[in-house]
This record gives structure tokens, C-alpha cells and sequence, in this order.
């Protein structure tokens, strides 16, 4: 799926060795992806340059292999959207972003729109937590900018909730589409940054039942837009899990998933890959800045009246869905 201009490889800290799209710049080569907007990525703030266009290797393997993360988590983003939606970037217009990385020691990654870029911290080696650069985390925070491009929900109470959820879906979508053999696909998020690797119980967010993380909300109450809305999220995040996998136990990259619903609910998942086509045209056609979750539940009912219609098992998945979280017409 990926056109290559100018085929480097890289060897990152969790995806392993991969190709990377750069440019050469007279003798040397820089970290501007030529065939997704001119991505471009930044060691703090300088921009990322190599001799060989082997990256994250031998002598440069201290800053660049963080490096190499962002960028292709980057591409790998800009590809999903493209092939999978049909988006061309982050706003739409065919324009890059760039992805600063070693941006201090915090334990932190995020989006800014003014800047149309993305900063990584390092993260924390006395917490056992790496550089945030995972490929689920780039999808999470590229997603924001896609959210303030097309609904804009407003980024506190419900509608905040709802705009950390699309992050967490579209960072979990972006991480089935690539299927990176370093990075079985799964339901929980950010579990690479962690020393400790064991996806079940090291995670940042877990989509299948969000209250494991001892905060996140798990279905909806009268008081869960008073929650932060890194914690509100889990009504959304819960409410696409079951859509995808259903509520049946099962078991996902050594994870065991049962997920519980409230209202007596039993729910037959879709599959990832209808779950992220309604979740999309909600998206950007239904959901606005002040979008709650009752009209989240109106935005994907109609966005899966479009796209399979109005008697089909989707759109009735969609319904069964929001009331095994509560969400009630
Ligand atoms: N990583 C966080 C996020 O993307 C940063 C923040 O709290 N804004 O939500
Ligand atoms: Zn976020």
C-alpha cells in the first residue's frame, strides 16, 4: 500500500526495522517524508539527518531510533486514513505534520494544532517507561489533529470524553492496519513504552473494559462528563470494543478479554473494520464540537444507516452496543 520515493530503513525502539520514506539533501539525507506531505521529524529541535539513509543503527542508534518510531508511526497513520477512509492527511488537503521527539523528560505525548505538530517526551526510566513514540500513541495523537479538523469536539466534559475516545480508537485501528510483526495488534494502549513488557496489566488504556485502569468509566452515569476526559473516554472506547469483538470472552496477543455490559446486553462484534468505517463517518459527518454521547449514539446510528443500511445487523449492533454501555435512546 505504501509508494516509495526514496526507500531509507530505519531500526526504531518497538517496530523493529522498517523502510522510511526520506530526502536526500545534498550529501547527506533528512527525516521529510516526499510521499505523505513532507512529514517531517525533529531530534528536539533540529530536524533528523543521516549520511547513509540507514537509520537507528550503529554510531546514530541513541537519538535516531526513537526517531524512527515517530516517523513511521506517522506514515503508517497517514497510509490508514488514506487507504482505509480516504483521507488525505490531517486536514484533508494533502499537507504534512511534524513529530518532535526527545522533547524532555516527561512521561507525555501530544497534538497541537498550532503548531500542526506532534511532541514525544522521553518518558521516565525510574517509572520503567520509554520514549512515548509507539506506533497506538502516534495514531492517538495524529487522530486529535484529524478530530479538530472535521467534528472539532470541544475538548471538556462528554464531548471531550468522546474526542480522547476517537484518539484511542483510531490509535487501535492504525495498530490492526499496520499488523507490525514487533506489535501484535490488541485492545490496549501504549503497552510497548513499558520496561515491563506484559500487555496484560502494563498499558496506558484498555479499550474492553476501560475501568482497569482505576479510573476510566466503563458505561455511561449522569456524572461521567465531570470526569477528565482521558477517563470519560471509556464510554466510547468500551462502546467500540463491543462493536468490534462482541462481549464473549476471548483471548488477543496473550490478552484475556471479557467484556461486561450493563442492561442484560449481549452483543455479536462486527469486526474492527466496519466498527472504524461508522465510527469515521460519525465522524466527519454527523459529530460537532458539542456532540454528547446521546448524540454519538444518533451519529453512529446514522453513519451505519448509511453505509449498510437502515434493517441491517450493523446498524442493530451499533444499538446494541451503546446499551450494554448505557447509552439509551
Ligand atoms: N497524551 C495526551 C493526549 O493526547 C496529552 C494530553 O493530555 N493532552 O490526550
Ligand atoms: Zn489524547
Amino acid at each position: 500500500t505504501t509508494v516509495n520515493d526514496d526507500l531509507g530503513s530505519g531500526t526504531g525502539l518497538y517496530v523493529g526495522t522498517v523502510g522510511l520514506d526520506t530526502t536526500k539533501s545534498g550529501t547527506s539525507w533528512t527525516m521529510v517524508d516526499p510521499v505523505r506531505g513532507g512529514n517531517a521529524t525533529y531530534n528536539a529541535g533540529t530536524l533528523f539527518s543521516d549520511a547513509d539513509n540507514v537509520w537507528g543503527t550503529g554510531s546514530n542508534s541513541n537519538a535516531q531510533t526513537a526517531g524512527v518510531d515517530a516517523h513511521y508511526g506517522i506514515a503508517k497513520t497517514w497510509d490508514y486514513y488514506k487507504s482505509v477512509h480516504g483521507r488525505n492527511g490531517i486536514a484533508n488537503d494533502g499537507k504534512g505534520a511534524k513529530s518532535y521527539v526527545h522533547d524532555g523528560a516527561y512521561v507525555n505525548a501530544s497534538w497541537s494544532d498550532s503548531c500542526f505538530c506532534m511532541r514525544y517526551g522521553d518518558g521516565d526510566a525510574s517509572q520503567g517507561i520509554g520514549p512515548l513514540v509507539e506506533l497506538d500513541i502516534a495514531g492517538h495523537e495524529m487522530s486529535h489533529g484529524v478530530t479538530s479538523r472535521s467534528a472539532g469536539l470541544r475538548y471538556s466534559g462528554e464531548s471531550g470524553g468522546l474526542n480522547e475516545s476517537t484518539s484511542d480508537i483510531f490509535g487501535t485501528a492504525v495498530e490492526w492496519y499496520t499488523a507490525n510483526s514487533q506489535d501484535t495488534p490488541d485492545y490496549v494502549l501504549g503497552e510497548e513504552i513499558f520496561t515491563d513488557y506484559n500487555p496484560a496489566t502494563n498499558y496506558i488504556r484498555r479499550l474492553d473494559k476501560p475501568s482497569m485502569d482505576g479510573a476510566s468509566a466503563d458505561s455511561w452515569s449522569r456524572s461521567v462528563g465531570r470526569l477528565n476526559v482521558h477517563y470519560s473516554s471509556g464510554v466510547g472506547n468500551h462502546f467500540f470494543y463491543l462493536l468490534s469483538e462482541g462481549s464473549g470472552a476471548k483471548t488477543i496477543n496473550g490478552v484475556a478479554y471479557n467484556s461486561p455490559t450493563v442492561n442484560g446486553v449481549t452483543v455479536t462484534g462486527i469486526g474492527i473494520s466496519k466498527a472504524e468505517k461508522i465510527w469515521y463517518r460519525a465522524l466527519t459527518t454527523y459529530m460537532t464540537s458539542r456532540t454528547d454521547y446521546h448524540g454519538a449514539r444518533t451519529a453512529t446510528l446514522n453513519a451505519a444507516t448509511d453505509l449498510y443500511g437502515a434493517s441491517s445487523p450493523e446498524r442493530a449492533a451499533v444499538e446494541k452496543a451503546w446499551t450494554a454501555v448505557n447509552v439509551l435512546p
